[in-house]
């Protein structure tokens, strides 16, 4: 399973779902900064629709707001 986060340092809803993944120790998210990396910006908006983050893309499928995210993380530990 691939598992990436699309996020920006100082989103606080971004930063809720980071530290869920930091407080498991998970090591297998792969986080891409939209305020750092102009592909992954535009990666976002093609494949999710818009441009809102934090959005986890589990095997390239999008899931936005942070609530859900917290919740699948819990239901699928690494
Ligand atoms: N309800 C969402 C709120 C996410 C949100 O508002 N993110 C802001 C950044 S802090 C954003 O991406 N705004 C741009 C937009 O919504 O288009 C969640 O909990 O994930």
């Amino acid at each position: 399973m691939t598992l990436k986060l699309y996020m920006f340092e100082t989103c606080p809803y971004c930063r809720k779902v980071i530290n869920e993944i930091e407080a498991s120790g998970r090591t297998d998210i792969e986080y891409h900064n939209i305020h750092k990396n102009e592909e992954d910006r535009l990666e976002l908006i093609r494949v999710g629709g818009k441009q809102q983050v934090p959005c986890l893309f589990v095997d390239g499928k999008p899931m936005y707001e942070s609530d859900d995210i917290v919740e699948w993380l819990r239901a699928n530990p690494q």
